[in-house]
């Protein structure tokens, strides 16, 4: 397998899950700065010209958080057995991870990147107000325990870990004590530390 990928990307996703798991695939840099990522080459690999893509065998798989699932599955681990209702409480957080919690932390990012004077105040309010409102739910979901499902580290943590890890850069976690816990663990582990060397 390869992973095309940069470390400034949604593409350390998978990156770690891959240093949790030992699964063998090769890293392949995408480098922004060159453009290659929208060459006809690459776009045959993931059309939007976008990392992450991974490409296993003959099928480039792309979506951060679908190859994150996908490789925990190839491993066997960091994923509830498929029927159980750990599995159903696995699937809620990866899926409310990118269709609920990341979008309001795109809203005040991508605001973030605009020349100061064309930054529209009022998106930037709604989308840390969005983007409070799941801290507040996440905050609720792991008093009193460590990792999201069944208190066992598992691929959700990666995925919610890595959007709350990007908002926290941009000062967004702040009043969250609970948060700011989870991602300091997340981020303490050894196989993050690698995925980010
Ligand atoms: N929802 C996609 C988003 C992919 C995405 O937007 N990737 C960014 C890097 S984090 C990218 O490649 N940006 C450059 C571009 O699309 O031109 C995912 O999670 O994989």
């Amino acid at each position: 397998m390869q992973l095309y990928s940069n470390k400034s990307s949604r593409g350390t996703r998978p990156r770690w899950l891959l240093e949790e798991t030992g699964l063998p695939c090769e890293i392949v840099n995408v480098d922004f700065a060159t453009g290659e990522h929208k060459s006809d080459a690459y776009r045959k690999l993931h059309p939007h010209g976008s990392v992450p893509v991974l490409v296993d065998g003959t099928t480039a798989i792309f979506e951060s958080a679908a190859i994150t699932l996908y490789l925990a599955d190839k491993a066997g681990n960091l994923a509830p057995p498929v029927g159980s209702v750990s599995r159903g409480l696995y699937y809620q957080w990866c899926v409310w991870t990118m269709a609920t919690l990341e979008p309001g932390v795109i809203q005040v990012f991508l605001q973030g990147r605009k020349p100061e004077a064309e930054r529209d105040a009022t998106a930037i309010a709604e989308g840390t107000a969005r983007y409070h409102e799941c801290l507040r739910v996440l905050s609720e979901a792991l008093e009193g325990r460590e990792w999201l499902v069944d208190n066992t580290f598992s691929a959700a943590d990666i995925l919610v870990i890595s959007v709350v890890a990007w908002a926290g850069a941009m000062k967004l976690n702040e009043g969250f004590p609970v948060i700011a816990d989870y991602v300091a663990r997340g981020k303490a582990r050894p196989a993050f530390l690698r995925a980010r060397a």
